[in-house]
């Protein structure tokens, strides 16, 4: 990838950034921690790899992301809203009555989000369903996923696991956010998980490991996999919680935080100015029946 465009996903990235914590600091709480670590992913994602198109989210030809860690669904709404699925000034009217972006995804309510999640584990599993079925209707389609490092201490992941290297998922390219912390604690405390990417190896997936906030490494670790036969694949990503905000980085405590818009304003300024979020959103935009009908496309 060229180093302009580089420098392009990175600007997009620290829109999404600020965006999302405009979005949770004008809610008052949120995951802000799971939310920053997936920033870069999801702005290659939908910015570079994906055949998505915004004006039609259910194209049956799309390719589809599973955010199976759903406590991260606002950087998944910045992002969409940033590409175009939606009106920015939804993203005010996050987990409040009659919105249309609730704190986790949920595919009959978002436009562009294809799968509902946030009970950990589930939603990696329907990844392995949906791959299937795609490959079953012969569609071209890729099936993205991200899952946390906590989330894999469930054991459903590993079941889901076995099933894709069984299937020969080689339409399954997913990611760890590996941030090391997990609600209460760090995951080496709780349950390591070292050493990751072996464990992937050993379920019979491809497995890369690379710095999750670094968008050229990523990038070549999704054409790699893009690149396999035969195999799902798996992209350990080395990040840190909370990355780019500056009350959240890195502290313990920083899952699900209260906070309002006075930090998100210096958070957001810390980042570079105000651009897109901040005050420039307006009011309470419910995205609710106000916004007119189904705006799911199918
Ligand atoms: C089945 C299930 N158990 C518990 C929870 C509550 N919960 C939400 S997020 C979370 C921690 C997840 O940790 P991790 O996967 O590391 O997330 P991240 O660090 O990316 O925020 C927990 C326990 C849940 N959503 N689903
Ligand atoms: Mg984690």
């Amino acid at each position: 990838m060229k180093a302009e465009r580089i420098a392009e996903l990175e600007r997009i990235a620290k829109e999404i950034r600020k965006l999302t914590i405009d979005e949770i600091g004008y809610l008052g709480v949120g995951h802000i921690g799971g939310a920053m670590s997936v920033v870069e992913v999801l702005t290659l994602l939908y910015h570079e790899t994906m055949r998505v198109d915004p004006g039609y989210p259910r194209d049956p030809d799309r390719d589809w992301l599973v955010l199976s860690k759903g406590h991260a669904g606002p950087t998944l709404y910045a992002t969409l809203a940033l590409k175009g699925f939606f009106p920015k000034d939804w993203l005010h009217s996050l987990n409040k009555g009659g919105t249309k972006l609730p704190s986790h995804c949920d595919r009959n309510l978002t436009p562009g989000i294809d799968m509902t999640t946030g009970s950990l584990g589930q939603g990696f599993s329907a990844a392995m369903g949906i791959a299937l079925g795609l490959s079953m209707e012969g569609r071209k389609s890729t099936v993205y996923a991200i899952i946390g490092d906590g989330e894999s201490d469930e054991g459903q992941v590993w079941e889901a696991a076995m099933f894709a290297a069984h299937r020969k998922l080689s339409n399954l390219i997913a990611f760890t956010d590996f941030n090391k912390q997990q609600l209460d604690g760090t995951t080496k405390d709780i349950l390591d998980l070292e050493s990751l990417d072996d464990k992937w190896r050993a379920f019979g997936w491809f497995t890369q490991r690379v710095d999750g906030h670094d968008m050229a490494a990523l990038d070549k670790a999704i054409q790699a996999a893009k690149a396999q036969a035969g195999r799902p694949s798996m992209i350990v990503m080395d990040t840190i919680k909370g990355k780019g905000c500056n009350f959240a980085e890195a502290l313990l405590s920083n899952h699900n935080m209260s906070f309002g818009m006075d930090e998100a304003r210096a958070a957001i300024a810390a980042l570079g100015g105000a651009a897109l979020g901040g005050d420039a959103l307006g009011g309470d935009a419910l995205g609710g029946d106000a916004l007119g009908g189904d705006a799911l496309g199918d």
